[in-house]
């Protein structure tokens, strides 16, 4: 039987690459997302190499959460490793600029939405065991301050803390937890970050080499396939090309 993943935000980005690395190895694959276009045609893309289940889902919704996971078909209810990816930043402006329904969109995803997934999985993953693993995608944003990262990063931190803390509790169960942070890729997200501005998010990647979708999907394949007795607790990746800034000084 096939090696089982269930990667959530599979539409774009790190998800849709990881779907293609995990199809590359063999692995069926979970595919959920909101945009059930994409899940589709990726979907087609797949199933010629591995068995492919859909999902329209929005991570937010925790009975919705539930559903996806209660009705897995055969062949899809051994899940070997979740990729908890699904995320976004949104109001890159100063945090007294920024709209509380934006920091509330990040915080129900990227917080909420990843413990809504994590705890619908956890008895499958247990009942999976040794070797199986839950990746979250945290961010360089989680341990590093910057202007603008008000809730993101915060909700990063979270992401970094709760895998140690999963950690401690799946002692002895055989399952594995890893927070990958990334830092600056380019995917959609930044297109996201600034609704819908094409010209600033093509402005940030210009004259630089950012990571890839495919640089991160092929760390979690790394990470979800090393031997079984090795736990990589936090992954923090950059572009060489990207480093930290000195403290900025209010001046008279
Ligand atoms: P993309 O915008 O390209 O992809 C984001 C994915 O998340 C999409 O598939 C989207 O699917 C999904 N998603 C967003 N909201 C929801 C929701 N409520 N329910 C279900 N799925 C949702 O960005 P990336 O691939 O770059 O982002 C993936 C993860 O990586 C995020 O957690 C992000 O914070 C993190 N990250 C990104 C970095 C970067 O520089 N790109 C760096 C560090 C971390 P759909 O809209 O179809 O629901
Ligand atoms: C996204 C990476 O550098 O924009 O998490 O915070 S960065």
């Amino acid at each position: 039987m096939n090696n089982v993943v269930f990667i959530t935000g599979a539409t774009s980005g790190f998800g849709r690459a990881t779907a293609r690395r995990f199809a590359e190895a063999g692995w069926s694959l979970v595919l959920t997302g909101r945009r059930q276009e994409r899940l589709e045609a990726l979907q087609q893309e797949l199933s010629a190499k591995v068995p492919v289940h859909i999902a329209t889902l929005d991570v937010r919704d925790a009975e919705a959460v539930k559903q996806v996971v209660a009705e897995l078909p055969d062949g899809f209810r051994e899940v070997k490793a979740l990729i908890n990816n699904a995320g976004l930043a949104l109001a890159p402006e100063p945090a007294q600029k920024v709209d509380l329904s934006d920091w509330h969109t990040m915080i129900d995803t990227n917080v909420t939405g990843l413990v809504n997934v994590t705890h619908a999985l956890l008895p499958r993953l247990i009942e999976t065991g040794k070797g199986s693993s839950i990746i979250s995608i945290g961010s360089v944003a989680g341990h590093w301050p910057y202007p603008g990262g008000h809730v993101y990063g915060a909700t990063k931190a979270f992401v970094e803390q709760f895998s140690y803390n999963l950690r401690c509790d799946l002692l002895g169960t055989g399952v594995r937890v890893t927070d990958i942070a990334p830092g600056m890729a380019e995917t959609e997200f930044t297109l996201v970050r600034t609704k819908g501005n094409q010209e600033a998010s093509d402005k940030l990647y210009r004259g630089t080499t950012p990571l890839t979708a495919e640089d991160i999907a092929e760390q979690i394949f790394y990470v979800a396939t090393l031997p079984d007795h090795i736990n990589i607790n936090r992954l923090e990746v950059m572009p060489t090309r990207q480093a930290w800034s000195p403290f900025n000084i209010d001046r008279d």
